[in-house]
């Protein structure tokens, strides 16, 4: 058994990470300062973790929390393009600064690995589909840069200090547990709650935008694998599925599963927006023997059922 620490693992991705640790018997701590994670994700978990509502910002408080470590997977971040662009000294402070912190911390703390949760914004508007790793970075919002920034800092630290450390660049995961209720949340779930809650969803731009929408157990699954696989240590990795979707088309499949004619508003392009993305996944196949087993459609039909059940009114 070892011993993780998952960062941000109250949150959408980490509490989804921190139930699959648990499922498989291992030790895990949280920290995590709960900006945008929520206590009731570990409801069901928080007798069976150490939970520490810390904030990576601040180095000397989060070093403690690293002692005795096997494995840190580091999710803690701020989210969101608009939200970067709008307050993009909270979004370096968050991300890039944070960041380091928890790579010195561990560091110090002889961790065995460090995964980090890098983004696909990383390739901007590089107009080459699929994305491969190879091509040249292009962020377009501070979010972007900062989660670039990240991967630049655990490649160093492999380097440099010999932490391993292993960057997955997500690709929109989506599923339960994403926070329908910020505007700066994921725009699945702020469709799928529009649909339930008899609203209109907004699409920013002409719908024609495409997404490697990725169901979060497929991303469990790499990070999990990512903490563990010989030879990932000093790499980047996409973590998607390998299908793109326009936003135009997420509106009819919505309209299959919910059996209605939703139209949706159109308003104006949101500032560094990424026009398309779509995952190469050959290299976590081959480095950490990921595979998918769950694609848009049926992630999509599961996710609906969840925030059917989350979202009803009480009985
Ligand atoms: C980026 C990253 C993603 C992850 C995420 C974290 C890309 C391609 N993806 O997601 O991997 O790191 O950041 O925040 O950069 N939209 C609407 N209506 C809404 C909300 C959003 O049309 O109500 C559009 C939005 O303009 C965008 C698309 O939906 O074109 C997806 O937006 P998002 O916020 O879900 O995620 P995105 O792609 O910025």
């Amino acid at each position: 058994m070892a011993v993780y620490l998952v960062t941000g693992g109250s949150g959408f991705i980490g509490s989804h990470v921190v139930d699959e640790l648990l499922r498989r018997g291992e030790t895990v701590r949280v920290l995590d300062n709960l900006s945008t994670g929520r206590r009731q994700n570990l409801s069901k978990v928080i007798d069976r973790i150490e939970f520490f509502e810390l904030d990576i910002r601040n180095l000397e408080k989060i070093r403690p929390v690293f002692a005795g470590v096997d494995y840190v997977i580091h999710l803690a971040a701020l989210p969101s393009v608009p939200r970067s662009v709008k307050d993009p000294l909270t979004s370096n402070a968050v991300n890039i600064d944070g960041t380091l912190h928890v790579l010195l911390a561990s560091r110090d703390a002889r961790v065995k690995r460090l995964v980090f949760a890098a983004s696909s914004s990383a390739y901007g508007d590089n107009p080459i589909l699929p994305r491969v790793e190879t091509h040249i970075p292009h962020p377009l919002s501070p979010y972007a840069l900062g989660k670039l920034t990240g991967e630049y800092y655990c490649r160093l630290f492999t380097d440099l200090y010999g932490l391993e450390c292993v960057a997955l660049r997500y690709f929109n995961i989506f599923g339960p547990r994403q926070n329908p209720d910020s505007p700066y949340s994921g725009v699945l779930s702020l469709f799928i709650a529009a649909y339930i809650r008899g609203q209109t969803p907004t699409i920013f731009g002409d719908g024609e935008q495409s997404r490697d929408f990725t169901y979060v157990p497929n991303c469990v699954q790499a990070t999990l694998l990512a903490s563990q696989a010989a030879g990932a240590a000093g790499k980047v990795m996409n973590v998607g599925v390998g299908r793109s979707h326009t936003l135009n088309q997420t509106v009819e499949m919505l309209n299959d599963i919910f059996g209605r004619k939703v139209v949706p508003s159109y308003g104006p392009p949101r500032e560094g927006d990424v026009r398309e993305s779509l995952a190469d996944i050959s290299l976590a196949r081959q480095t950490l023997g990921y595979e998918p087993k769950v694609h848009y459609a049926e992630g999509l039909r599961k996710t609906v059922e969840w925030y059917r059940r989350e979202l009803a009114p009480p009985a």
